[in-house]
């Protein structure tokens, strides 16, 4: 299989989704709709929405059941980032190869914008009226989903970032917050389709382990990339972890060290998906892309 045309194949179809969901016309005051527009559309890889729609296809799920999850992940994940660059967080000026949204709106309106996205996704992912699937599994994805972005999860793994800069902080406590701040919803963005699409049992936590594995090796990808790539290539500001004195996986393991880690984790994770057979094959190529992946 192509992972490229797999992924272009999966980006066409949410962006689809999500205009649908937030079209242009859709009835929120200007500047909020447009603010909340110019992140949600100013190119991401669609990573989280392709790994839940992989997910409810090696659960035999139909697509359209998964795809208002799918579109969802993507404005939680949309709004993690505008919050995460405005100037009381990292500062930053550039995200998916444009303006931060609090350069182009304000920051009033970055935090408004990030608020209206991530409820918008718990409202469009409880919709019953877009999808065909009983009222407990979107109970339980939504659920997940919530805990793995709240207190315990995404926002903990911030804070503790935070509150970690300029220090010297051991492998457990970087590990703490790479779980928190990207493993959890990586993780929960594969049971949520995994579920939606029928899954359960064993197979459902095959897919929960991988989902953990793979977070991470992430996340590790994505500080070595923060040192080796250009603001240009990864369409945001490289180097900052080293500026902030953020502990990374490099900063204690050195990059060859730390692509031998990642690499280990895509492997023991596909691994995992050994009781699933042809359909989760897209998952394990997912996997591999992200230890190829440039920007
Ligand atoms: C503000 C509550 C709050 C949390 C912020 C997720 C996060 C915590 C901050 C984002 C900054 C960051 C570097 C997070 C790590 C996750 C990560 C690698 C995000 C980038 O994800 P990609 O590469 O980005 O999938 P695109 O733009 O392709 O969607």
């Amino acid at each position: 299989m192509d992972i490229k045309s797999y992924m272009n194949e999966m980006k066409g179809l949410v962006d689809k989704a999500l205009e649908e969901y937030l079209p242009e016309d859709a009835e929120i005051p200007e500047p909020l709709k447009s603010s909340m527009r110019y992140s949600l559309f100013a190119g991401g890889k669609r990573l989280r929405p392709a790994l839940a729609i992989a997910a409810s296809d090696a659960a035999g799920g139909r697509r359209e059941n998964a795809l208002p999850f799918a579109a969802a992940l993507e404005m939680i994940h949309t709004y993690t980032l505008i919050h995460d660059d405005l100037p009381s967080l990292d500062d930053d000026d550039l995200r998916r190869g444009k303006k931060t949204n609090h350069k182009v709106f304000g920051e009033a309106m970055a935090i408004l914008a990030g608020d209206a996205l991530q409820t918008y996704a718990f409202q469009l992912m409880t919709d019953r009226s877009k999808v065909d699937v009983p009222a407990e599994i979107i109970l339980q994805a939504s659920h997940e989903l919530a805990v793995a972005i709240g207190a315990e999860g995404t926002v903990a793994g911030q804070v503790v970032d935070l509150e970690s800069e300029g220090k010297s902080i051991d492998a457990e406590t970087m590990e703490y917050i790479h779980a928190r701040k990207t493993g959890k919803l990586i993780k929960a963005s594969i049971r949520g389709g995994a579920l939606l699409g029928g899954s359960g049992g064993e197979e459902l936590e095959a897919m929960a382990a991988f989902g953990e594995g793979i977070g991470l090796a992430f996340q590790i990808i994505d500080d070595i990339l923060d040192i080796e790539g250009t603001d240009e290539a990864l369409g945001k500001d490289a180097g900052s972890d080293l500026e902030k004195g953020k502990a990374t996986y490099p900063s204690i393991f050195g990059i060859e060290k730390s692509r031998e880690i990642a690499s280990g984790l895509v492997e023991s994770s596909i691994a995992k998906l050994s009781l699933l057979g042809e359909r989760a094959e897209p998952l394990r190529e997912i996997a591999r892309y992200f230890l190829s992946r440039t920007y």
